[in-house]
């Protein structure tokens, strides 16, 4: 078939260029008809319909749920694949020795091979989109093409979709291309048709970035940042060169509006690894009376400095796609009630009366359910019903806990930064650090125990720093540099620095504290610092809540455990500073001397407290 044979429902203005671009790539993936996509209700209705008829999505009771679905994944493609992710740079040492680098021209070969003819018999759909309110001075474009409804009903929950997002692009404005396969044509060279599946993949994966040319390659999966371009592959991996090269940050970070009981604002931003609770945090609601969190991201902040210096910060997503396992109305009740209605579940398990179930939900799980895999489950099965990296989608207005400001084009003004993880020992729950650039340290050093969220091995320590590992599309030294760098330009109007651990264990493997509505208490003593109005100690790690300091009212908690959240044993930190040291040699003579140099002070503190 030639392209001009090729149905289209092209719209008017589309430019040449883009025209071109689009008809290159169906010359190379060989579709039979191209969709541009409105983003329109009635489009996403009829997709969603198909996907129902395809039996890819199981409509949900709607007397339960309105207008929501449920999507069983291929069990090989349930979560990120960061073995299979790569960062084509010029030249190697661009990508660093945290990336998987694979040489452009080779790639270049490699994706033209497994595109060529790769959506025949599908339909592939083009979908603009912006990320980040439109017209926004912080806001970039976007158009990723995919061979996937599922794709394209996910992207606009979760961006900002659709003719407006064309016709900026028609415009002339800025825009990165993605393109997106789940490699499973359905025809293949000879003529010769196969059915589909309900959960199209391919074993062989390639989630590929050209940071010189910002553009997107990514092969063989249908699952969340995998295949939803505009997430990981497009607002951090490449966002974060773009951020690099023009003097802003992309960050795999939460973004909240704080009231106080005085009805003063503050906005924070947190750094937490993949399912270390950026959603919750993102919707905590504080046990503290006379304090208010509002959402405003929960995974994703494009941070820049404004004209007065400060540093301001959207959210580039228009949605959400959170972890499932675990959410209940006891942790993120917020979360739970934005799922009544125009929700997309995937590897969530189904009850007999048509609701979703997820190991967390209740305290007692049903007598009988349809696991993940579609297989009966009863509580004696002895497997998880729900995969632990089961999600939703959901758009970000459906929460009630939405700031008024989530959608102002030149963003909120940033106050706090936190930096967390999974520790199990030696980080306390919470510690300002001294400076900006000590809190570069800290977040170039971040560790945390692994989860599900992408392919490895669960609990692990690994260091992930500034929660970047996955997702910095360039050298991470480079990428210190780059924000000691912004904290020259920001100054004395750089948002203050701390590092948080809801997650240390005592002797018998059990969380010391309470975490989710408590996690308020740590963060009223960072905005009460940021105001002038709380007392620090110095301590190894970074200044410490002073004794009574940390408001505990009402929260019946011991003396001992609180004393336990805050050890800093130095015999500890000195391994600790040892680890820290070995982790940096990787990076060579890119390492910033700042990070070397503060890493002789966390020894001289380590020394100072023996
Ligand atoms: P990504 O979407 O993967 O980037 O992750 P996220 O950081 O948004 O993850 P999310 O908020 O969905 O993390 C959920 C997991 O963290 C669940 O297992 C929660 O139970 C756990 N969690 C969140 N907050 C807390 C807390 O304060 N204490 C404890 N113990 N667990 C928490
Ligand atoms: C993460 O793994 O950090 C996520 C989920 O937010 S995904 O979009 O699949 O990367
Ligand atoms: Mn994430």
């Amino acid at each position: 078939m030639t392209q001009e044979a090729i149905p289209t429902n092209t719209p008017a203005g589309v430019p040449e260029a883009l025209l071109s671009w689009v008809n290159e790539i169906a010359d190379l993936t060989k579709p039979d008809a191209i969709h541009w996509c409105d983003g329109s209700k009635e489009e996403w209705n009829k997709l969603a319909a198909d996907l129902v008829e395809a039996g890819t999505m199981i409509p949900l009771n709607p007397a339960k749920r309105t207008n929501c679905f449920l999507a069983r994944s291929n069990p090989a493609d349930v979560a990120r694949v960061e073995s299979r992710t790569f960062i084509c740079s010029e030249k190697e040492e661009d990508a660093g020795p945290t990336n998987n680098w694979a040489d452009p021209t080779e790639m270049r070969k490699t994706i033209k091979g497994v595109f060529d003819g790769c959506m025949r018999g599908r339909t592939m759909y083009i979908i603009p989109f912006s990320m980040g309110p439109f017209g926004g001075d912080i806001s970039k474009l976007g158009i990723e093409v995919t061979d996937s409804p599922f794709v394209v009903i996910n992207m606009v929950l979760m961006t900002r979709a659709g003719t407006k997002a064309l016709e900026a692009i028609n415009a002339g404005a800025f825009w990165v291309p993605a393109v997106h396969s789940v490699g499973y044509p359905l025809v293949d060279a000879d003529g010769n048709a196969r059915d589909d599946v309900l959960w199209p993949c391919n074993d062989e994966k390639y989630i590929t970035h050209f940071p010189e040319t910002s553009e997107i390659w990514s092969y063989g999966s249908g699952y969340g940042g995998n295949a939803l371009l505009a997430k990981k592959c497009y607002a951090l991996r490449i966002a974060s060169v773009l951020a690099r090269n023009e003097g802003w940050f992309a960050e795999h970070m939460l973004l909240l509006r704080l009231t106080d009981p005085k009805g003063r604002h503050f906005h924070l931003s947190a750094a937490f690894p993949s399912a270390c609770g950026k959603t919750n945090l993102a919707m905590l609601r504080p046990t503290i009376p006379g304090w208010k969190v509002e959402t405003i991201g929960d995974d994703i902040a494009w941070l820049r400095p404004g004209a007065d210096g400060r540093l301001y910060a959207i959210n580039p997503e228009a949605g959400f796609f959170g972890v499932a396992p675990g959410m209940s109305l006891k942790t993120n009740p917020t979360a739970l009630e934005a799922l009544d209605h125009d929700t997309i579940f995937a590897n969530v398990a189904l009850t007999d009366d048509g609701d979703v179930w997820w190991e967390g939900l209740t305290d007692e799980p049903p007598a009988h359910l349809i696991d993940w895999l579609g297989n009966d489950w009863t509580p004696e099965t002895g497997t998880p019903a729900a995969h632990p990296n089961g999600r939703f989608t959901v758009r970000a207005d459906q929460a009630a806990s939405i700031a008024p400001n989530w959608e102002d084009p030149a963003g909120v003004p940033v106050d706090i930064i936190l930096f967390g993880g999974r520790r199990t020992s030696n980080v306390p729950l919470i510690a300002q650090s001294y400076d900006w650039e000590h809190g570069v340290f800290v977040g170039a050093t971040v560790a945390s125990e692994q989860t599900a969220a992408a392919e490895g091995s669960v609990g692990a320590l690994r260091r992930d720093p500034f929660s970047m590992l996955p997702f910095c599309g360039y050298n991470m030294a480079d990428y210190w540099a780059h924000w000691l760098k912004m904290g020259k330009v920001l100054g004395d109007k750089a948002p203050k620095i701390f590092q948080v651990n809801w997650f240390r264990k005592d002797g018998e493997g059990n969380f010391m504290w309470p975490g989710f509505g408590e996690n308020c208490r740590p963060i009223e003593w960072a905005v009460r610092r940021v105001a002038g109005e709380a007392e620090a100690v110095d301590a190894i790690s970074g200044q410490i809540p002073a004794p009574g300091e940390l408001n505990l009212d009402g929260l019946d908690i011991s003396q001992e455990t609180m004393d336990a959240l805050f050890t800093l044993d130095p015999a500890a930190w000195s391994v600790e500073a040892d680890l820290a040291e070995e982790y940096f040699q990787q990076f060579g003579d890119k390492l910033p001397t700042e990070l070397t140099n503060q890493l002789a002070a966390l020894r001289a503190r380590i020394a100072d407290a023996s």
